[in-house]
């Protein structure tokens, strides 16, 4: 009982020291916000050393899906609705088109639900040219999709996932790019610079 209540006390102590580094930390940022969220400055364009990396199977059967995932990413990083509201409907027709039956049977089911995800996200996007952070909501979302869509099916180019601590009140946000040079389609301009790259997908 009483090792219990050292150990309660000892949690609380080192529970408390971090919360107090993580409220220095913010107050710091607030003061310089583009410097603080820029873990890749222009002009620098080596990779973090210690960047985790997942490889998957070299795959052609999602070219037009990625390709399109990113031409909606760029949308949302100009700050265009209209063109993201397009991108998004062109994902969707990848989307239908991708042929589950060219897929190992055991995989099919996952991918089904993969895909009728995504294929939600992407309609609510291209439904959604003047609501922007509508299609920021989705397009969140659907990064996961095709994360998970091509761990399975595999890809046919290196991808990052790149997170921004700020997104969603602080909640926190990932997308995918084909680079690591920051640009944040999250908040476009008003926060091009925030984010860090926090894993690499590359192809065997
Ligand atoms: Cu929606």
């Amino acid at each position: 009982m009483k090792k219990t209540m050292i150990l309660l006390y000892l949690a609380l102590v080192s529970w408390g020291a971090s919360a107090q580094t993580d409220h220095t930390k913010m107050n710091s940022s607030k003061a310089d916000m583009p410097a603080m969220h820029t873990n890749t400055p222009a002009g620098m364009k080596d990779k973090p050393t210690t960047l985790p990396s997942i490889k998957v199977e070299h795959s052609l059967s999602v070219t037009a899906i990625i390709d399109n995932y990113l031409a909606l990413k760029d949308a949302l990083v100009e700050g265009n609705g209209k063109k993201a509201s397009s991108s998004g409907k062109m994902l969707l027709d990848a989307l239908e088109k991708f042929d589950l039956s060219s897929q190992g049977a055991s995989k099919q089911l996952e991918l089904k639900d993969i895909l009728d995800d995504a294929k939600e996200n992407a309609e609510h996007i291209s439904e959604n040219g003047g609501k922007m952070e509508h299609q920021r909501e989705h397009f969140e979302i659907l990064g996961s999709d095709i994360k998970d869509l091509i761990i399975i099916t595999g890809s046919d180019r290196t991808l990052y996932q790149i997170y921004c601590p700020m997104y969603n009140n602080k909640k926190g946000g990932k997308w995918l790019s084909e680079s690591i040079e920051i640009k944040n389609p999250f908040f476009g301009s008003k926060m091009l610079k925030c984010g860090n790259v926090q894993q690499e997908i590359t192809v065997k």
